[in-house]
């Protein structure tokens, strides 16, 4: 009787920490927080207005990106003062959606 009972807690933690590991592992992924990535490229244009840049980039493994070039977002329209097109900048993104990306930080290269 005591075996059963034992095999039985035994075989729900067993369960438990199955069910557990993998969200555990996402977690430890993303860091438990936001996932964000770095990447370097050149400021081919800046919309103030509209909060973005146009960013010609290298390639981004962590995000298996290809070099590029693309629009990006800002999360402040001001982590664009000072800059202008054609310098060579150092950006970090953090992840605002299943395939949208914010460039939180810009930093110039030189
Ligand atoms: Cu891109």
């Amino acid at each position: 009787m005591k075996f059963r009972i034992y095999t039985y807690v035994l075989f729900l933690m067993l369960a438990l920490m199955f069910a557990v590991m993998p969200v555990m592992a996402h977690e430890a992924h993303h860091g438990g927080g936001a996932m964000t990535a770095k990447g370097q490229g050149i400021l081919k244009g800046i919309d103030t207005e509209a909060s973005t840049v146009t960013l010609s980039h290298e390639p981004i493994p962590e995000l298996r990106w290809p070099a590029m070039e693309m629009d990006l977002s800002l999360r402040d329209a001001e982590l664009a003062s000072g800059f202008e097109a054609g310098d060579a900048v150092r950006f970090t993104l953090e992840q605002v959606g299943e395939t949208d990306y914010e460039i939180i930080e810009l930093q110039s290269l030189d």
